[in-house]
Protein backbone atom coordinates (compact mmCIF):
# COMPACT_ATOMS: atom_id res chain seq x y z
CA UNK A 1 0.00 0.00 0.00
CA UNK A 2 2.92 2.12 1.10
CA UNK A 3 4.31 1.64 -2.02
CA UNK A 4 1.54 2.45 -4.42
CA UNK A 5 1.07 5.75 -2.76
CA UNK A 6 4.43 7.02 -2.83
CA UNK A 7 4.69 5.58 -6.55
CA UNK A 8 1.47 7.84 -6.85
CA UNK A 9 3.16 10.57 -5.48
CA UNK A 10 6.57 10.11 -8.06
CA UNK A 11 4.17 10.26 -11.12
CA UNK A 12 4.34 14.24 -11.49
CA UNK A 13 7.84 14.16 -11.58
CA UNK A 14 8.27 11.29 -14.07
CA UNK A 15 5.64 12.77 -15.95
CA UNK A 16 8.06 15.21 -16.07
CA UNK A 17 10.63 13.68 -17.07
CA UNK A 18 9.14 12.21 -20.20
CA UNK A 19 7.85 15.56 -20.97
CA UNK A 20 11.81 16.93 -20.89
CA UNK A 21 12.52 14.42 -23.12
CA UNK A 22 10.20 15.15 -25.57
CA UNK A 23 11.12 18.60 -25.72
CA UNK A 24 14.90 17.44 -25.65
CA UNK A 25 14.28 15.78 -28.78
CA UNK A 26 12.07 18.14 -30.82
CA UNK A 27 15.05 20.59 -30.00
CA UNK A 28 17.19 18.99 -31.57
CA UNK A 29 15.91 17.42 -34.55
CA UNK A 30 15.71 20.32 -36.92
CA UNK A 31 19.82 21.07 -35.90
CA UNK A 32 20.27 17.45 -37.76
CA UNK A 33 19.22 17.91 -41.03
CA UNK A 34 19.95 20.06 -43.11
CA UNK A 35 18.58 23.13 -43.86
CA UNK A 36 15.18 23.67 -46.32
CA UNK A 37 17.44 26.38 -48.10
CA UNK A 38 20.21 24.28 -48.98
CA UNK A 39 20.19 22.13 -52.31
CA UNK A 40 18.63 20.50 -53.24
CA UNK A 41 15.55 22.73 -51.11
CA UNK A 42 12.69 20.68 -52.10
CA UNK A 43 13.94 17.20 -51.13
CA UNK A 44 15.50 19.21 -47.67
CA UNK A 45 12.06 20.85 -47.15
CA UNK A 46 9.67 17.59 -47.76
CA UNK A 47 12.68 15.82 -44.92
CA UNK A 48 12.21 18.62 -42.38
CA UNK A 49 8.21 19.17 -43.04
CA UNK A 50 7.89 14.71 -42.49
CA UNK A 51 10.12 14.96 -39.45
CA UNK A 52 9.37 18.01 -37.47
CA UNK A 53 5.39 18.03 -37.83
CA UNK A 54 4.04 17.34 -34.24
CA UNK A 55 4.34 13.35 -33.74
CA UNK A 56 4.21 12.29 -30.06
CA UNK A 57 7.68 10.89 -30.05
CA UNK A 58 7.34 7.95 -28.09
CA UNK A 59 9.98 6.00 -30.17
CA UNK A 60 12.91 8.52 -29.15
CA UNK A 61 11.77 8.85 -25.82
CA UNK A 62 12.33 5.19 -25.45
CA UNK A 63 15.52 4.96 -26.12
CA UNK A 64 15.96 8.04 -23.57
CA UNK A 65 13.95 6.28 -20.71
CA UNK A 66 16.11 2.81 -21.25
CA UNK A 67 19.44 4.38 -21.31
CA UNK A 68 18.37 6.91 -18.08
CA UNK A 69 17.35 3.89 -16.37
CA UNK A 70 21.16 1.73 -17.14
CA UNK A 71 22.80 5.21 -17.34
CA UNK A 72 22.70 8.82 -18.53
CA UNK A 73 21.30 10.99 -21.62
CA UNK A 74 24.37 12.29 -23.03
CA UNK A 75 24.34 14.60 -26.20
CA UNK A 76 25.07 11.60 -28.36
CA UNK A 77 22.57 9.49 -26.74
CA UNK A 78 20.36 11.91 -27.54
CA UNK A 79 21.34 11.58 -31.53
CA UNK A 80 20.59 8.08 -31.63
CA UNK A 81 17.43 8.10 -30.55
CA UNK A 82 16.69 11.16 -33.26
CA UNK A 83 18.24 8.83 -35.64
CA UNK A 84 14.94 6.16 -34.34
CA UNK A 85 12.54 8.82 -35.03
CA UNK A 86 14.21 9.65 -38.55
CA UNK A 87 13.56 6.24 -39.61
CA UNK A 88 10.20 6.54 -37.94
CA UNK A 89 9.25 9.43 -40.06
CA UNK A 90 10.76 7.74 -42.96
CA UNK A 91 8.18 4.80 -43.02
CA UNK A 92 5.93 7.33 -42.29
CA UNK A 93 5.88 8.88 -45.58
CA UNK A 94 6.63 6.02 -47.10
CA UNK A 95 3.53 4.24 -45.37
CA UNK A 96 1.32 7.04 -46.48
CA UNK A 97 2.02 6.83 -50.51
CA UNK A 98 -0.95 5.85 -52.68
CA UNK A 99 0.35 2.96 -53.32
CA UNK A 100 0.85 1.82 -49.79
CA UNK A 101 -2.61 3.24 -47.30
CA UNK A 102 -2.92 5.88 -49.75
CA UNK A 103 -3.72 8.59 -46.79
CA UNK A 104 -4.43 12.11 -46.65
CA UNK A 105 -3.26 13.29 -43.17
CA UNK A 106 -0.69 12.90 -40.83
CA UNK A 107 0.12 14.49 -37.44
CA UNK A 108 -2.67 16.83 -38.23
CA UNK A 109 -1.41 17.95 -41.65
CA UNK A 110 -1.27 17.41 -45.20
CA UNK A 111 0.90 14.27 -45.79
CA UNK A 112 4.10 14.45 -47.28
CA UNK A 113 3.29 13.74 -50.97
CA UNK A 114 0.09 15.52 -51.22
CA UNK A 115 2.44 18.49 -50.81
CA UNK A 116 5.80 17.87 -52.34
CA UNK A 117 4.69 15.23 -54.74
CA UNK A 118 5.44 11.44 -54.65
CA UNK A 119 8.96 11.87 -56.54
CA UNK A 120 9.95 14.33 -54.09
CA UNK A 121 8.63 12.16 -51.02
CA UNK A 122 10.15 9.21 -52.14
CA UNK A 123 13.67 10.77 -52.30
CA UNK A 124 13.07 12.87 -48.74
CA UNK A 125 12.14 9.61 -47.35
CA UNK A 126 15.51 8.13 -48.56
CA UNK A 127 17.12 11.39 -47.47
CA UNK A 128 15.67 10.90 -44.19
CA UNK A 129 16.76 7.18 -43.28
CA UNK A 130 20.41 7.77 -44.95
CA UNK A 131 20.80 10.33 -42.57
CA UNK A 132 19.90 8.60 -39.91
CA UNK A 133 22.09 5.61 -40.40
CA UNK A 134 25.13 8.07 -41.19
CA UNK A 135 24.49 10.35 -37.82
CA UNK A 136 23.92 6.68 -35.84
CA UNK A 137 27.17 5.74 -37.40
CA UNK A 138 28.82 8.34 -35.72
CA UNK A 139 27.54 9.11 -32.81
CA UNK A 140 28.08 4.86 -32.39
CA UNK A 141 31.65 5.33 -33.21
CA UNK A 142 31.91 8.13 -30.48
CA UNK A 143 30.55 5.56 -27.64
CA UNK A 144 33.02 4.42 -25.32
CA UNK A 145 31.54 1.01 -25.04
CA UNK A 146 32.85 -2.19 -23.14
CA UNK A 147 30.35 -4.62 -24.51
CA UNK A 148 29.52 -3.84 -27.76
CA UNK A 149 30.89 -2.51 -30.49
CA UNK A 150 29.54 0.35 -32.84
CA UNK A 151 28.81 -2.40 -35.63
CA UNK A 152 26.26 -4.02 -33.23
CA UNK A 153 24.67 -0.83 -32.68
CA UNK A 154 24.04 -0.02 -36.32
CA UNK A 155 22.88 -3.75 -37.25
CA UNK A 156 20.67 -3.35 -34.69
CA UNK A 157 19.23 -1.14 -36.64
CA UNK A 158 20.05 -2.43 -39.97
CA UNK A 159 18.06 -4.97 -39.00
CA UNK A 160 14.93 -3.43 -37.62
CA UNK A 161 14.21 -2.08 -40.78
CA UNK A 162 15.23 -4.35 -43.53
CA UNK A 163 13.42 -7.13 -44.76
CA UNK A 164 13.23 -9.37 -41.59
CA UNK A 165 11.87 -6.11 -39.88
CA UNK A 166 9.78 -2.91 -40.75
CA UNK A 167 10.06 -3.64 -44.65
CA UNK A 168 9.08 -6.66 -44.20
CA UNK A 169 5.69 -6.62 -41.74
CA UNK A 170 5.00 -3.83 -43.96
CA UNK A 171 5.08 -5.95 -47.06
CA UNK A 172 2.84 -8.48 -45.66
CA UNK A 173 0.22 -6.14 -44.65
CA UNK A 174 0.17 -5.15 -48.11
CA UNK A 175 -0.14 -8.82 -49.62
CA UNK A 176 -2.75 -9.19 -46.62
CA UNK A 177 -5.07 -6.37 -47.61
CA UNK A 178 -8.51 -7.74 -48.68
CA UNK A 179 -7.27 -11.37 -47.57
CA UNK A 180 -8.67 -12.69 -44.25
CA UNK A 181 -6.22 -13.57 -42.12
CA UNK A 182 -5.60 -15.13 -38.66
CA UNK A 183 -4.26 -14.01 -35.68
CA UNK A 184 -0.71 -15.34 -35.54
CA UNK A 185 0.34 -13.67 -39.32
CA UNK A 186 -1.27 -10.48 -37.79
CA UNK A 187 1.08 -10.93 -34.80
CA UNK A 188 3.80 -11.13 -37.27
CA UNK A 189 2.51 -8.11 -39.42
CA UNK A 190 2.52 -6.06 -36.52
CA UNK A 191 5.28 -6.70 -34.44
CA UNK A 192 7.48 -6.50 -37.08
CA UNK A 193 5.85 -3.41 -39.18
CA UNK A 194 5.43 -1.30 -35.65
CA UNK A 195 7.02 -3.94 -33.05
CA UNK A 196 10.48 -3.89 -34.85
CA UNK A 197 11.97 -0.44 -34.00
CA UNK A 198 10.10 -0.48 -30.38
CA UNK A 199 12.37 -2.79 -29.82
CA UNK A 200 15.57 -0.98 -31.59
CA UNK A 201 14.78 2.24 -29.65
CA UNK A 202 14.56 0.34 -26.46
CA UNK A 203 17.66 -1.84 -27.15
CA UNK A 204 19.66 0.78 -28.93
CA UNK A 205 19.17 3.07 -25.70
CA UNK A 206 20.56 0.08 -23.45
CA UNK A 207 23.63 -0.55 -25.60
CA UNK A 208 24.76 3.30 -26.17
CA UNK A 209 25.18 2.89 -22.41
CA UNK A 210 27.09 0.13 -21.94
CA UNK A 211 23.87 -1.95 -20.04
CA UNK A 212 25.13 -5.48 -19.39
CA UNK A 213 23.88 -8.09 -21.73
CA UNK A 214 21.84 -9.83 -18.96
CA UNK A 215 19.63 -6.92 -18.86
CA UNK A 216 19.18 -6.86 -22.64
CA UNK A 217 16.65 -9.51 -22.33
CA UNK A 218 14.52 -7.87 -19.69
CA UNK A 219 14.51 -4.64 -21.91
CA UNK A 220 13.70 -6.65 -24.95
CA UNK A 221 10.62 -8.23 -23.08
CA UNK A 222 9.59 -5.12 -22.44
CA UNK A 223 9.57 -3.35 -26.10
CA UNK A 224 8.03 -5.91 -28.20
CA UNK A 225 5.00 -5.97 -25.84
CA UNK A 226 4.86 -2.23 -25.91
CA UNK A 227 5.22 -2.33 -29.48
CA UNK A 228 2.02 -4.79 -29.77
CA UNK A 229 -0.31 -3.11 -27.71
CA UNK A 230 0.52 0.15 -28.85
CA UNK A 231 -0.33 -1.14 -32.32
CA UNK A 232 -3.30 -2.59 -30.88
CA UNK A 233 -4.24 0.45 -29.34
CA UNK A 234 -3.57 2.45 -32.66
CA UNK A 235 -5.99 0.03 -34.04
CA UNK A 236 -8.53 1.20 -31.37
CA UNK A 237 -8.02 4.82 -32.30
CA UNK A 238 -8.89 4.04 -35.75
CA UNK A 239 -12.49 2.95 -35.06
CA UNK A 240 -12.86 4.85 -32.03
CA UNK A 241 -11.18 8.38 -32.55
CA UNK A 242 -12.12 11.18 -35.19
CA UNK A 243 -9.56 12.31 -37.65
CA UNK A 244 -9.98 15.70 -35.35
CA UNK A 245 -8.57 13.71 -32.52
CA UNK A 246 -5.75 11.48 -34.01
CA UNK A 247 -4.58 14.22 -36.87
CA UNK A 248 -4.79 11.13 -39.14
CA UNK A 249 -7.54 9.78 -41.46
CA UNK A 250 -9.97 7.39 -38.68
CA UNK A 251 -10.87 4.35 -40.83
CA UNK A 252 -7.96 4.17 -42.36
CA UNK A 253 -8.07 0.12 -41.69
CA UNK A 254 -11.44 -0.78 -43.05
CA UNK A 255 -10.29 -3.36 -45.68
CA UNK A 256 -7.78 -4.85 -43.20
CA UNK A 257 -7.53 -7.57 -40.87
CA UNK A 258 -7.08 -5.43 -37.63
CA UNK A 259 -7.01 -6.82 -33.78
CA UNK A 260 -10.59 -5.11 -33.39
CA UNK A 261 -11.55 -7.13 -36.42
CA UNK A 262 -10.57 -10.56 -35.37
CA UNK A 263 -11.40 -9.58 -31.44
CA UNK A 264 -13.90 -7.02 -31.41
CA UNK A 265 -13.46 -3.86 -29.34
CA UNK A 266 -13.55 -5.46 -25.83
CA UNK A 267 -11.33 -8.44 -27.24
CA UNK A 268 -8.43 -6.14 -28.23
CA UNK A 269 -8.49 -3.54 -25.28
CA UNK A 270 -8.11 -6.86 -23.38
CA UNK A 271 -5.40 -8.06 -25.65
CA UNK A 272 -3.36 -4.98 -25.37
CA UNK A 273 -4.09 -4.43 -21.24
CA UNK A 274 -2.92 -7.70 -20.85
CA UNK A 275 0.36 -7.12 -23.00
CA UNK A 276 0.91 -4.09 -21.41
CA UNK A 277 0.90 -5.80 -17.87
CA UNK A 278 3.54 -8.39 -19.43
CA UNK A 279 5.61 -5.15 -19.93
CA UNK A 280 5.13 -3.77 -16.82
CA UNK A 281 6.27 -7.46 -15.13
CA UNK A 282 9.68 -7.49 -17.19
CA UNK A 283 10.69 -4.27 -15.55
CA UNK A 284 10.16 -6.17 -12.02
CA UNK A 285 13.90 -6.10 -11.16
CA UNK A 286 14.76 -2.14 -11.84
CA UNK A 287 13.12 -0.66 -9.36
CA UNK A 288 11.82 3.28 -9.70
CA UNK A 289 14.33 3.66 -12.58
CA UNK A 290 11.92 2.04 -14.40
CA UNK A 291 9.56 4.26 -13.56
CA UNK A 292 9.62 6.19 -16.66
CA UNK A 293 9.42 2.86 -18.99
CA UNK A 294 6.14 2.47 -16.74
CA UNK A 295 4.97 5.46 -17.39
CA UNK A 296 5.42 5.31 -21.03
CA UNK A 297 3.37 1.74 -20.79
CA UNK A 298 0.59 4.29 -19.67
CA UNK A 299 0.40 6.60 -22.15
CA UNK A 300 0.14 3.66 -24.64
CA UNK A 301 -2.35 2.14 -22.25
CA UNK A 302 -4.74 5.86 -22.40
CA UNK A 303 -3.70 5.77 -26.22
CA UNK A 304 -2.45 9.34 -25.75
CA UNK A 305 0.55 11.14 -26.10
CA UNK A 306 3.42 11.87 -23.57
C1 LIG B 1 12.37 1.74 -45.17
C2 LIG B 1 11.99 2.68 -42.84
C3 LIG B 1 11.48 1.92 -44.00
C4 LIG B 1 10.24 1.40 -43.91
C5 LIG B 1 9.53 0.77 -45.04
C6 LIG B 1 6.54 1.70 -44.99
C7 LIG B 1 7.17 0.68 -44.14
C8 LIG B 1 8.36 -0.08 -44.62
C9 LIG B 1 6.70 0.35 -42.94
C10 LIG B 1 5.57 1.02 -42.31
C11 LIG B 1 5.78 1.13 -40.84
C12 LIG B 1 4.65 1.89 -40.19
C13 LIG B 1 4.39 3.29 -40.62
C14 LIG B 1 3.94 1.29 -39.25
C15 LIG B 1 2.81 1.95 -38.56
C16 LIG B 1 3.19 2.18 -37.14
C17 LIG B 1 2.31 3.22 -36.50
C18 LIG B 1 1.14 2.75 -35.75
C19 LIG B 1 2.63 4.51 -36.65
C20 LIG B 1 2.03 5.63 -35.93
O1 LIG B 1 2.94 5.93 -34.88
P1 LIG B 1 2.73 7.13 -33.89
O2 LIG B 1 1.29 7.17 -33.47
O3 LIG B 1 2.98 8.36 -34.85
O4 LIG B 1 3.74 7.06 -32.83
P2 LIG B 1 3.52 9.82 -34.49
O5 LIG B 1 3.00 10.65 -35.63
O6 LIG B 1 2.93 10.24 -33.17
O7 LIG B 1 5.00 9.73 -34.46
Amino acid sequence: MIRKAVQRLRRPAVQSRLRELVADVNARLPELIPPGEERPETVHEAMAYALLAPGKRLRPVLTLSVAEMFGEVTPRVLDLSCAIEMVHACSLILDDMPMMDDAELRRGRETTHRVYGEDVAILASFGLLNRAFGLAAERAQELTLSRYTSEDLIHLLTDAVGSRGLVGGQALDLEAEGEEIDLDRLEYIHSHKTGALFTAAAELGAMAVDARRRDLGAVTRFAKNLGLAFQIADDLLDVLSTTEETGKDSHQDEAKTTFVKLLGVPGAEALCGELLDFAMESLSGFGRKADPLRELAEVVRRRGRI
